[in-house]
């Protein structure tokens, strides 16, 4: 019986150990503020939650305040606005442009998918899409392109 235990609580240890690792390799942090009555910014937050970002989830009831701090520019605002290493996220941005973002580190202030597009991340309107883009943008009012998304792709 005691052997047992040993066993089980070896094998406990293990699996926590494991899942520590891949956490220190996967998870990266990032704050989204978004007004209360937003929905489409909580489904956004569980998608970008699937892709092990760890959401520090802020309730601002001045989405205007926060953006003007971000230096978002007011033709690319959408709903909410999220920070992550420093870089500012701006509505409705795939979590595989995020992770692009943080892998090659462009000289921007953050990317933004405009407006709301329909069959983004967290815009699912059952089968309607819109072909659209996620743009970068800097402090100088420089906006590229970032990554095209077309619909049913
Ligand atoms: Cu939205």
């Amino acid at each position: 019986m005691k052997r047992v235990k040993i066993l089980l609580s070896a094998m406990l240890l293990a699996t926590s150990l494991a899942g520590q690792a891949e956490e220190a390799v996967a998870d990266k942090e990032m704050t989204v503020y978004r007004s209360p009555t937003c929905g489409c910014c909580g489904k956004w937050i569980e998608h970008v939650k699937q892709s092990h970002f760890v959401v520090k989830d802020i309730v601002s009831d001045d989405m205007q305040a926060i953006k003007k701090k971000y230096g978002v520019p007011e033709n690319l605002e959408s709903c909410h606005t999220a920070i992550v290493d420093g870089y500012v996220i701006e509505g409705h941005v795939p979590a595989a442009d995020i992770q692009k973002l943080l892998e090659t580190k462009p000289k921007v202030v953050g990317l933004s998918a405009p407006g709301m597009p329909m069959g983004s991340p967290g815009m699912e309107m059952g089968g309607k899409a819109d072909d659209y883009d996620v743009v970068s943008f800097d402090s100088a009012g420089n906006v590229q392109v970032f990554s095209e998304h077309k619909a049913g792709q």
